[in-house]
């Protein structure tokens, strides 16, 4: 039942990226990492074994809010928790919930004590406080559980996002008094990560950092961001957010990205990702390779024998063609999305795999540089 700690073991001269590793109770986790969604307990398309064998995955996501309303956090509880309830024996994070709410259920209210909503599932009516959404992911027993937030929309105007900020700062307060309040429920360690909020300004997010920082949580997130704004606006706030953030704690950017988008934030000081990207852009046959990115649905594929991807150590990337992955796609195969999901998520353990290798060999930048190019291309 130890927190968990960061190492960081080596960081380069020619960007802010680094290489460490998160001790948790659940095993170690190697930065830079991505961490596949599992929104509903499960990864889409992809079972466990796969996740743990042909994509390497070190950690993967749940999300609060899904879970709650189905199966319900009482039946997690009485599997004893979600990693005894869906098999998976590495770490886990749950996501807090706020950021759902406000893009899936119907009727929300946000009020100071929290955000009142309608299931999108049968329309019933839920609450969601910094307290109850503490313990709602106590239950559900991940490693790393999430602050309750407010992410405001992009465009926001000043006034807005400072008052969002604000409550998200109160809130968190909230979430840290509960959290400490109440104890690991299942023998092993919990942790809980703050947000930076403040939209697109950069004082705000200033005063986020320095408000979350005061937490002192054994990681930090940053949130907001990645919401419609232009990317290079993304990457400067993500770049003033890691300056001001602990330098020894794991910094988690949530909801990012492309493969490109990992890359760069990972040279601002990144070392936490998730994104539904490779799995949903996936299931829609689009494909990230170590040669460029494919359309498998394109009529180009349809006999074009060789496999997926020999650029990288996953079984089924190097087993299956691309003529017969295109024919599973053309006929509405459920196999295809099992199929192009795994490949999509090995794609990206190798992409932050290679990033580490390269920050420890002290080349990332021009591997970063020469990579871009490869991964851009549109195949
Ligand atoms: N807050 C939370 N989860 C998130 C985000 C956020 O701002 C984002 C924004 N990209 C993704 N997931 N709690």
């Amino acid at each position: 039942m130890a927190a968990l700690t960061f190492q960081l073991e080596h960081t380069d001269n020619n960007s802010k990226a680094r290489a460490g590793t998160i001790t948790t109770d659940h095993g170690v986790i190697e930065t830079p990492i991505f961490m596949p969604v599992g929104t509903i307990g499960s990864v889409k398309a992809v079972t466990q074994q796969q996740l743990k064998d042909e994509i390497k995955a070190q950690i993967i996501l749940g999300n609060t809010y899904h879970l709650y309303l189905r199966p319900t956090t009482a039946i997690i509880e009485a599997a004893g928790g979600l990693h005894k309830f869906n098999g998976w024996p590495k770490p886990i994070l749950t996501d807090s919930g706020g950021y759902q709410v406000f893009s899936l259920a119907e009727n929300r209210k946000l009020t100071e004590e929290g955000a009142l909503f309608q299931s999108h599932i049968d329309g019933s009516r839920h609450l969601f406080t910094a307290e109850n959404v503490m313990d709602i992911q106590r239950s559900i027993g991940a490693d790393i559980i999430m602050a309750f937030d407010e992410c405001p929309p992009y465009p926001s105007e000043y006034a807005y996002a400072k008052k969002s900020m604000e409550l998200t700062h109160r809130w968190l307060t909230r979430c840290f008094t509960r959290f400490n309040e109440t104890e690991d429920k299942y023998g092993y360690s919990q942790n809980l990560f703050p947000i930076v909020q403040g939209s697109t300004f950069e004082d705000l997010r200033k005063e986020s950092c320095a408000f979350v920082s005061s937490k002192e949580a054994t990681g930090n997130a940053i949130g907001g961001l990645s919401v419609g704004e232009p990317e290079a606006m993304m990457y400067d706030l993500t770049a003033l957010c890691a300056e001001n953030l602990p330098y020894n704690k794991p910094r988690y950017l949530m909801g990012v990205g492309t493969p490109w988008n990992i890359l760069e934030c990972i040279s601002l000081g990144i070392d936490m990702f998730d994104c539904v990207m490779p799995t949903r852009n996936g299931r829609n046959g689009m494909l990230f390779t170590t040669k460029g990115v494919i359309n498998i649905r394109n009529k180009k594929w349809a006999t074009d024998f060789s496999v997926i991807d020999d650029g990288i150590d996953c079984e089924t990337s190097n087993y299956y063609s691309k003529a017969y992955l295109r024919h599973l796609f053309v006929a509405d195969e459920i196999l295809g999305l099992q199929i192009a999901s795994i490949h999509n998520l090995a794609f990206y353990l190798w992409l932050v795999g290679e990033a580490r290798k390269h920050i420890i060999a002290g080349d990332f930048k021009s591997w970063k540089t020469s990579t871009r190019e490869i991964i851009k291309q549109r195949l």
